[in-house]
């Protein structure tokens, strides 16, 4: 049975100000008109940093007292917290990283503020603790010995894991990656894959699986880089490093991160094949809108256009992802590109698998091949075919559009 995914937003989208690095902020929105949009919206959840409620400086009292109010506003408009994350980036005692900084005081302050976090996470309810290292790399790779500084940023993590765990915290722990920014030239760990790999490499104890996972920011830290993010998506359900949640929002590829409204410059049929591939693979989450409403935008009413079109843009998706697997046209093309495989080639994946019998089985395919012309006489159009066809669908013009398929293998 198809599930819709449930929505969640950061909080510091709701009071995002518009301002940039050349313009002061735009609009000046209480929270409550953020929440009460939330409610009218249908997103049911809300995130926070530390800093959002409270300065880094705040007495423990200043702290408990934050977390009662925001669990007792939240509460008002019917949401709950669903994550919760530490800001190692504004504080300039960051300015040289935080965990991975090359300056030993700079780590303790991050650890001890990371692990105060870890506590409050505990306290709020949140069901993820987020780890963003903005400022854990680098502006030219001046401050020390980079395979290092990836090491310590990893390990101050392992620190507040296990700190967790000591704890008897069951929150899942995961890490947000984006390449670059703030840092100019990069950030440790900062793609999909590299985080996986790291979390591997420094996490290998079977205590850790499912308790640190990556959470993407779709497609903004991908497209940000002119990368298609279904590539990535894809690497991290196959390894079960999927967090279950992902950010989400919208981007123009190769530029620093946009965090526009989701869709604005952002690759529909990217986004097509996002909410596809996770409906595909059954993947059980939820959907954080990380993006804020444009600068141009100052008003309540702004504001809460933009969460209704976050969550309607989404609910498209979804529509569009129903109309796809219900379509005629499409499964004779999909039907195409996942044939069986021939008893040889099943024989050499079962070795491999089983990790003995390769050369056996790889002689017998060779064996029963044919030749490289008659495989080159394979007919491979229905790979345009698809296109062509979730073109259609995602424009709304299928019906009309199926006539460019009469006559052809795949008509309906
Ligand atoms: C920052 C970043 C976001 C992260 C936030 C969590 S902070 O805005 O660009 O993608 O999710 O720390
Ligand atoms: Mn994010």
């Amino acid at each position: 049975m198809f599930q819709p995914y449930q929505f969640s937003i950061g909080g510091w989208c709701l009071v995002s100000e518009g301002s940039d690095p050349f313009g002061e902020p735009t609009r000046d929105l209480p929270v409550e008109v953020g929440l009460e949009g939330c409610a009218e919206a249908g997103i049911k959840f809300v995130s926070f940093h530390d800093r959002d409620l409270w300065d880094d400086d705040a007495s423990e009292k200043k702290i408990e007292q934050k977390v009662e109010e925001t669990l007792d506003l939240v509460k008002q408009y019917d949401l709950s917290v669903y994550n919760f994350t530490t800001n190692l980036f504004s504080n300039t005692c960051f300015r040289s990283g935080a965990l991975s900084s090359p300056f030993p005081q700079v780590r303790e302050a991050a650890i001890v503020k990371a692990c105060r976090s870890m506590d409050v996470a505990a306290l709020m309810g949140a069901k993820n603790m987020i780890f963003w290292g903005g400022r854990e790399g680098s502006d030219g790779a001046y401050e020390q010995d980079t395979g290092l500084g990836l090491k310590r940023y990893i390990e101050g993590i392992k620190i507040c894991v296990d700190y967790a765990l000591e704890k008897g915290y069951d929150y899942i722990v995961t890490i947000e990656t984006k390449v670059y920014e703030p840092r100019l030239l990069a950030s440790y760990a900062g793609t999909g894959s590299s985080a996986s790999s790291a979390i591997r490499k420094f996490f290998p104890d079977p205590k850790y699986n499912g308790r640190i996972l990556i959470n993407p920011e779709y497609p903004q830290h991908v497209a940000m880089l002119g990368l298609d993010p279904v590539f990535e998506l894809g690497q991290l359900l196959e390894e079960d490093m999927l967090a279950p949640f992902i950010h989400f929002g919208g981007q123009i590829p190769a530029r620093m991160d946009c965090d526009l409204p989701p869709g604005v410059g952002s690759s529909l049929t990217a986004d097509f094949m996002i909410c596809n591939l996770l409906h595909e693979r059954n993947w059980d989450g939820i959907i954080e809108f990380d993006c804020r409403p444009m600068r141009t935008t100052t008003a309540a009413e702004g504001m809460k256009l933009f969460l209704k079109h976050s969550v309607g843009y989404w609910k498209m998706l979804e529509k569009k992802v129903n109309i796809y697997d219900n379509d005629p046209i499409i499964s004779k093309i999909k039907a195409e590109l996942t044939q069986t495989e021939s008893a040889e080639l099943k024989s050499v994946m079962s070795a491999v698998h089983k990790g003995t019998g390769v050369v056996k089985a790889v002689q017998a395919l060779t064996k029963s091949f044919t030749s490289f012309e008659a495989i080159s006489e394979i007919n491979t159009d229905a790979i345009e075919a698809h296109i062509y066809r979730v073109l259609q669908i995602l424009t709304g013009t299928y019906e009309e559009g199926a006539s460019i398929f009469e006559g052809t293998r795949w008509s309906a």
